[in-house]
């Protein structure tokens, strides 16, 4: 796995993150430093996926980046299910569709070059979105979830994982500078930390989870629960 060394050097100006091709090639060694429980959180997926996927429904992997919770579902399913995974990083989905060709998958397996904010979901008994509503501009959030509210079927779950703010400014910042501590353990510098942060501040925003769980009950769905927390990071289903 190629190693994540975007931020090593000392960058003059320090633009907005963006999913192209130079984070597809190091994405999974990436996302692995830089998220606290993230693979937990792959594997759950598809453990959640076997007790609530019903045959002949859709699942939806939005924001899917190279198909980490595709996979993990698709090994968990029945085979007459489908799975729609969505993501607008060009350079995301080709490496995705590499990995499905190179092994494929024994449901349909849809790959959408799109904006999830316009994904018509149509029989849906799974949605998930594993860090990618972070990246959705908050004024869009509601009208999205409602949306996939709406292509579900009764019963259907949503798993949402994401960077949260802590309520508490005090305990936020114990946090923050504990997720710091992890990446240098990772084997992050200082530096890396430091201008990733620029990069991706204005990026990726995070929410408390009561604004989640508000966001959930407004969109419709029946009630919410936190399955995993570590430091600022969280995963939360919600059931229609
Ligand atoms: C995993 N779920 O491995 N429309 C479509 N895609 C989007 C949008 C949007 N509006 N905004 C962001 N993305 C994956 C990890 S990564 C998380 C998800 C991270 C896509 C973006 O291109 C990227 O591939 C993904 O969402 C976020 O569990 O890197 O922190």
């Amino acid at each position: 796995m190629a190693r994540d060394q975007i931020y090593s050097a000392p960058l003059g100006k320090i633009s907005g993150f963006a999913f192209d091709q130079r984070v597809v090639d190091v994405f999974p060694d990436m996302i692995q430093r830089s998220v606290p429980g993230y693979e937990s959180i792959i594997a759950m997926t598809g453990t959640l996926a076997s007790r609530c996927v019903a045959p002949e429904t859709n699942c939806y992997d939005l924001g899917c980046s190279l198909g980490a919770s595709t996979l993990s579902i698709s090994t968990e399913i029945p085979d007459n299910c489908k799975i729609v995974a969505v993501d607008n990083s060009e350079a995301m989905l080709g490496e995705f569709r590499n990995i499905l060709d190179a092994k494929p998958a024994k449901q349909e397996i849809e790959l959408k070059l799109a904006d999830i904010r316009d994904v018509e979901i149509e029989n849906a008994s799974l949605v998930v979105l594993n860090f990618t509503l972070q990246f959705v501009p908050i004024e869009d959030r509601l009208r999205m979830l409602k949306n996939i509210y709406d292509g579900m079927v009764e019963g259907g779950l949503l798993m949402v994982s994401e960077k949260i703010k802590i309520v508490d400014p005090q305990l936020n910042q114990i946090f923050i500078d504990a997720h710091h501590e992890f990446k240098r353990r990772q084997g992050y510098s200082d530096l890396e930390i430091a201008q990733k942060r620029s990069a991706i501040e204005n990026v990726l925003i995070p929410e408390t989870i009561p604004e989640h769980q508000s966001r959930f009950t407004e969109a419709g769905f029946n009630s919410s629960s936190i399955w995993f927390q570590c430091l600022n990071f969280c995963s939360m289903i919600a059931i229609k």
